[in-house]
């Protein structure tokens, strides 16, 4: 299998520390693939041309890092990771859409933010982060720091260390304590130390 991915998208992240945690880096080959750039074989795959997409070696593409993420956990049924059915894969998806979601606002503010000054909408700008503050402010209290226990644990994680990333100066520490605390330990999983984003 092969991963169209790219170093600093959060999603791609997601299903990168999902490939170490199920002990498939040996069978999935990542490629590094600028999505902002020339991707004629992302667009190929994935006419919404975005990381991540996984190829599958029967030359079918998996499209959206959800998907991907629970395509992967049903082939190497570590369900714990994701339950199929019940009231905890409701909570688990619940908790990856809320943090897929950060990642899509947090996404949105840096490409507003390099358009020219003058295109830019302050009005977009401030409900962006607004729904960042609210989502973080929801997010369950996650119980165990040790490792992550489940996929909602994965996406959570990477989507507070985007924000750090991309919005270091927006401060949402100080009214959610025990999640900063949580994301302090979170950020020394080894899936989270070797996927950690490079500045471009
Ligand atoms: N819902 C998608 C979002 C993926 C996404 O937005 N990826 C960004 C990089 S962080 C991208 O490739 N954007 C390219 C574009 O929008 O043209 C997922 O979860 O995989």
């Amino acid at each position: 299998m092969r991963l169209l991915s790219s170093p600093t998208s959060p999603f791609a992240r997601k299903v990168r520390m999902l490939i170490m945690e199920l002990n498939l880096a040996s069978s999935i080959e990542i490629l590094d693939t600028n999505p902002l750039g020339d991707a004629s074989e992302l667009r190929q795959l994935n006419p919404l041309g975005k990381v991540p997409t996984l190829l599958l070696d029967n030359g079918a593409p998996i499209i959206d890092s959800p998907v991907i993420c629970d395509h992967l956990i049903l082939q190497t049924t570590r369900y714990d990771l994701l339950p199929k059915k019940g009231i905890g894969r409701d909570q688990i998806l619940y908790s990856q859409a809320l943090g897929d979601g950060i990642c899509d606002a947090a996404f949105s503010i840096v490409m507003e933010l390099r358009r020219p000054s003058q295109q830019q909408s302050p009005l977009w700008l401030e409900r962006w982060e607004a729904a960042i503050l609210r989502s973080i402010a929801a997010i369950p209290a996650p119980l165990v720091s040790g490792q992550p226990t489940n996929l909602g644990d994965i996406a959570i994680a990477v989507a507070l260390s985007y924000v750090d990333f991309r919005i270091a100066d927006l401060d949402w520490r100080s009214d959610n304590t025990p999640l900063a605390i949580w994301h302090h330990t979170a950020n020394q999983w080894p899936s989270m130390v070797a996927t950690a984003p490079v500045s471009t």
